[in-house]
């Protein structure tokens, strides 16, 4: 008899949403950063452990939208929501929550959905806090279970297939059982380099900057891929290239160090910087983006 769950990851931007994820999975499907509001769309991931196959999708950061872009983010929640059984609603240990945070429990409850409460980052977090913010929101809502959990070290992560098994329902399998992930090698390569983008610059540049592999062709045991960046403005597209093309050159070698170790290959890695003034707000260039389907 097979059983399948469908499971929603949500939270506000950098609960650690997406390491929840790749813990869940063993394998790095979404990319993680320090800064908020890193993952812009869903991102399936499928777990097949013998009769049982959990699907869990990440979502964006739960955020009040400012762009057009932002917008989509948070539609793509919505639907994502409607289409899951159970939610894991990821909380940062020991912060209180915020006006969105609440609004999206109310609703998750309200849609009647199975709410897990995921307390992550335990592991750098006081314990009469996290004690006190369970009892807190324990005596608020009605949670089918409250687990603390580390998503980096992985404390807490059987516990929650643990508590997950008796929500699973009999049904079909819906995707092969080595499938991983609904994510395109394209997309999961351009995402690598954003990463990239996000962790070596600051402030706002990340933000508006977008990622698009134009070429990607594997002979020979080489991957040949061409990827173009684009940014807002001429001043940031000068940061990212950097003094002689240093930065560049940076983002470039630990994309294709990443690519290299998750495709198992060669890499060769051609790599553009152009300026897209405010795309951000330009539904033209947002399905350019692939920022298209949530909104239909
Ligand atoms: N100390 C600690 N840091 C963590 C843990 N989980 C995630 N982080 C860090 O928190 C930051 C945000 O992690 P992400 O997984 O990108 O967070 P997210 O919720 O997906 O963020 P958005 O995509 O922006 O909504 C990263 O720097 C992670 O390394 C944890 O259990 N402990
Ligand atoms: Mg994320």
């Amino acid at each position: 008899m097979t059983k399948t769950a469908f499971i929603m990851i949500a939270g506000k931007p950098n609960v650690g949403k997406s390491t929840l994820l790749n813990t869940l999975l063993g394998e790095k499907v979404a990319i993680v950063s320090r800064k908020p509001q890193t993952t812009r769309n869903r991102i399936t991931g499928v777990l097949t452990k013998g009769e049982n196959q959990y699907v869990f999708t990440d979502t964006p950061g739960l955020h009040k939208p400012k762009t057009l872009l932002g917008e989509y983010m948070m539609k793509s929640v919505g639907n994502v929501a409607e289409s899951s059984d159970i939610v894991l609603f990821v909380i940062e240990a020991g912060t209180e929550l915020n006006p969105n945070e609440y609004s999206a429990l109310d609703k998750y409850q309200a849609m009647g959905m199975d709410v897990i409460l995921i307390i992550n980052k335990t592991d750098k977090a006081n314990k009469v806090k996290i004690l006190q913010q369970i009892s807190e929101l324990s005596q608020k809502y009605t949670f089918h279970s409250v687990i603390p959990i580390s998503a980096l070290n992985g404390d807490g992560i059987d516990i929650i297939f643990q508590e997950l098994e008796p929500l699973l329902t009999e049904s079909i399998h819906f995707f092969p059982e080595d499938y991983i992930t609904d994510q395109p090698e394209r997309k999961i390569f351009a995402e690598i380099i954003r990463e990239k983008v996000l962790r070596l610059l600051d402030d706002e540049i990340p933000h508006g900057v977008a990622v698009s592999v134009e070429d990607f062709k594997e002979k020979k045991g080489l991957l040949s891929v061409r990827a173009e960046i684009y940014c807002e403005r001429d001043s940031h597209k000068r940061i990212i290239i950097g003094k002689n093309g240093a930065m560049l050159k940076k983002i470039g070698t630990y994309a294709r160090e990443d690519a290299e170790a998750l495709f198992e290959t060669k890499v060769f890695l051609d790599l553009w910087v152009k300026v897209k003034e405010n795309w951000r707000d330009r539904p033209s260039l947002l399905s350019d983006f692939g920022f298209k389907d949530e909104l239909e």
